[in-house]
């Protein structure tokens, strides 16, 4: 299995109950690597094109609501089949269907508070790696 890339956001549910810390000690524990990382507040047109594909859907504006709603973390995570294993360490999106001892399922509030984010695709990952890093902003 390659080395890869994916994008991770600490949402803002978890910066505000002071979990980021520990959503990263089971990213480290899976075996990814935090190869970037940075605390930003989104604004209303990043979220909104950050979740442009779902901007049909009724939870849209709850969503970017919910998403510029106080600071996140943005990661880049690196390691073996990280697109993959990052979403296996997520856990379901809804967190009441989430495995145990998967972020959503340890620290999520709701499907809308789900406490992170990650890719869902090698394409994705890297267009989102884009738009919030530049290349020397990560050191793997
Ligand atoms: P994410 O993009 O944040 O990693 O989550 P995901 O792939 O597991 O789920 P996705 O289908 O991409 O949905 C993006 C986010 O929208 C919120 N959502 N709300 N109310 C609802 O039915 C609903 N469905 C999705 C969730 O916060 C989800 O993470
Ligand atoms: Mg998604």
């Amino acid at each position: 299995m390659a080395i890869e890339r994916t994008f991770s956001i600490l949402k803002p549910d978890a910066t505000r109950r002071n979990l980021t810390g520990a959503i990263n000690a089971l990213i480290e524990k899976a075996g990814l690597r935090i190869v970037a990382q940075k605390r930003v507040q989104i604004t209303r047109a990043q979220a909104e094109t950050f979740y442009a594909v779902h901007k049909e859907r009724p939870f849209f504006g709850e969503l970017v609501e919910t998403m510029i709603g106080g600071p996140v973390v943005v990661q880049v995570l690196e390691g073996e089949d990280a697109i993959r294993k990052y979403r296996d360490v997520l856990g379901a999106t809804d967190p009441s269907k989430a495995a145990p001892g998967t972020i959503r399922k340890e620290f999520a509030l709701s499907v809308g508070e789900n406490s992170a984010h990650g890719s869902d695709a090698p394409e994705t990952a890297a267009i989102e790696i884009a738009q919030w890093f530049s290349g020397n902003e990560i050191v793997g």
